[in-house]
């Protein structure tokens, strides 16, 4: 949040503090200056104005770039005129007594955790630039497996994810792109289990991420990794949640098993 709508980076204001993400409660709250949400990715936050001047007014603001998300240093922040604007909030004077426990003294449920994975599927998220526009971008979006090598998939091509009802798996999503990716997969909540370069050490979730999910942010040329139980039977589908690339290649079906 900024005191002035038209600096970028700006300088926080009041500190956000996360309690939730996409499925349900983090394990504790978290302080945080600034929020990274992918499309489809969901937080629940808190926001302290105790203290706050009357009359004063706070932006929420965003400064993800304009152009495809790689990393969060990476590119110029959202136009402030347009995209960069997210919402105004006037400080009113208080109605009544607050007797709301303060966020950092907040106790939230345990965290449901999964058990041991019994099987890894590698997956890729890849593109296929175009023979006749090179450096212009990608012509085609997709997802893929690896059986010896990796090999894209195409929505139309036979399945190939089919876990077995009750069972445990970690997918790992290998982005072979230059762009991160948000992925979604349907019907489960998963636990981000970390992030690897493709050359280097393994890094936990963001302290936002330690809680049940259903979008992770994939960043390029790394291999993020989930677990997930599959608790239903059914059809269902994984995809990128930028829509350009879901309804591109980028979305493949997938069954959980009787
Ligand atoms: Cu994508």
């Amino acid at each position: 949040m900024s005191g002035a709508l038209e600096r970028r980076r700006s300088e926080p204001a009041l500190p956000l503090w996360q309690i939730g993400a996409d499925g349900g409660f983090l394990a504790s709250p978290v302080e945080l200056s600034t929020l990274l949400l992918g499309p489809a990715e969901r937080a629940d936050v808190i926001v302290d104005f105790t203290g706050v001047r009357e009359g004063t007014r706070l932006y929420l603001v965003n400064e993800a770039p304009d152009g495809p998300f790689r990393t969060e240093t990476g590119g110029a922040p959202a136009d402030p005129a347009t995209t960069g604007q997210v919402m105004r909030f006037s400080v009113g004077p208080l109605q009544e007594r607050d007797t709301s426990v303060p966020p950092d003294r907040l106790e939230l449920p345990p965290l449901p955790r999964l058990g041991p994975a019994t099987l890894n599927r590698p997956l890729a998220l890849m593109e296929r630039d175009s023979a006749r526009l090179r450096g212009v971008g990608p012509a085609v979006a997709m997802l893929g497996a690896y059986d010896g090598r990796w090999t894209p998939r195409m929505w139309g091509d036979p399945l190939t994810e089919n876990p077995a009802v009750g069972t445990t798996e970690t997918w790992e999503f290998h982005n072979l792109t230059p762009d991160a990716h948000p992925m979604h997969i349907h019907e489960v909540l998963f636990e981000v289990v970390d992030r690897r370069p493709f050359r280097g050490a393994a890094r936990p979730p963001e302290p936002g991420e330690r809680g049940l999910k259903d979008t992770v942010i994939a960043k390029p040329q790394e291999i993020t990794r989930v677990k997930l139980l599959f608790d239903r039977q059914g059809s269902y589908v994984w995809h990128c949640h930028l829509l350009e690339h879901e309804d591109n290649e980028m979305m493949r079906p997938y069954r959980i098993e009787a």
